[in-house]
């Protein structure tokens, strides 16, 4: 089944959606109108705070508990607030946000805070080495989290090759090997990465790494990561072709292979989402343009996620009238 927007008095998008103390929390992007004209960098994406959202229940009370974070706290961010997510480790919640710096380079940074709805303190510079964007902040079982980033055109990404800014950064050519999701483990303290980013590689079904031309299957941003009877589930937007798509792995690094669509293209050019298990059952969390009709202002709402025996996802798509 899928649900109605959550909320009709803001618009919020790319759902980073956790389980803390039996509620259900939502850390989305808040979508604001602007004068900024639409280009292929996503400038009018021009957002300055995070909401963060709660959940009584599937389908219970919803209550956005107002600004979390804002542009003005952070003191080295020059615009554009993206995509969020949230871990919680020893008592504290750690908001991961990407923002482009005073340089106009996106860097990832973090605020801290005692309670899931925040309000967080973000801390005086990004993460060392931290680049591009939608930051997503996966637990393993042993406790270790990692951090999946990145995403391509606005996000920035084809301006790096091993962690290095280029003189020039293009995307590679369609018959090159894809522009690489990263995938890094977190320092203990949460703060910092442990170690230099590695390329998160998506291969075919003969092994071989899919290649940028490959523009419905390879990656473009919106990471997410969630395991599924002991296989890691990494799932990501393909950006220009609007479909969300998963890649299955034995381990947190990868290699994945690819698998299918989770959800194919909604209202909107963006397409982001989270794959969360509440109580027992799975749940897909996506955003469209269905209410205000236009690019920038997205609305969040969900569908119920199907695993076959086999660990396939069902694929989901919205049907507009
Ligand atoms: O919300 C701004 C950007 O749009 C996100 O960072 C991307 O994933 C896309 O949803």
């Amino acid at each position: 089944m899928i649900r109605k927007h959550l909320l009709n008095n803001i618009y919020i998008a790319d759902p980073a959606v956790h389980v803390f103390d039996g509620k259900i929390y939502i850390y989305p992007s808040h979508d604001i109108e602007t004068e900024v004209p639409e280009d292929d960098l996503g400038s009018h994406f021009d957002m300055k705070d995070y909401h963060v959202i709660s959940m009584d229940d599937i389908d219970g009370k919803i209550t956005d508990h107002g600004v979390a974070l804002d542009i003005k706290q952070v003191k080295w961010a020059g615009r554009q607030m993206w995509d969020t997510d949230v871990a919680f480790k020893n008592g504290t919640y750690y908001l991961y946000f990407p923002v482009k710096d005073k340089t106009d380079i996106f860097r990832i940074g973090v605020a801290v805070s005692n309670r899931p709805q925040g309000p967080f303190k973000p801390l005086d510079a990004p993460i060392i080495g931290s680049y591009s964007i939608d930051p997503c902040v996966f637990k393993d079982d042993d406790g270790t989290h990692y951090m999946y980033f990145g995403g391509i055109w606005g996000g920035q990404l084809q301006r790096y090759r091993n962690n290095k800014a280029q003189e020039c950064g293009e995307l590679p050519a369609d018959n090159e090997p894809a522009l690489c999701a990263k995938v890094v483990k977190m320092r203990d303290d949460m703060i910092e990465f442990d170690e230099a980013p590695r390329d998160l590689i998506i291969v075919d079904e003969k092994g071989q790494p899919l290649l940028q031309g490959d523009a419905t299957r390879r990656f473009f941003e919106a990471s997410w990561m969630h395991k599924y009877k002991g296989k890691y589930y990494f799932s990501y937007s393909t950006g220009d072709t609007h479909l969300l798509c998963y890649a299955i792995g034995n381990n947190p690094y990868g290699p994945f292979t690819y698998q299918g669509v989770i959800l194919n293209p909604v209202l909107g050019w963006t397409t982001h989402h989270s794959i969360v298990e509440v109580k027992g059952k799975w749940y897909l969390f996506f955003h469209d343009v269905e209410p205000s009709g236009v690019t920038p202002l997205r609305s969040i709402r969900y569908a119920d996620l199907n695993y076959r025996p086999d660990g396939s996802i069902e694929p989901i798509s919205v049907k507009y009238k």
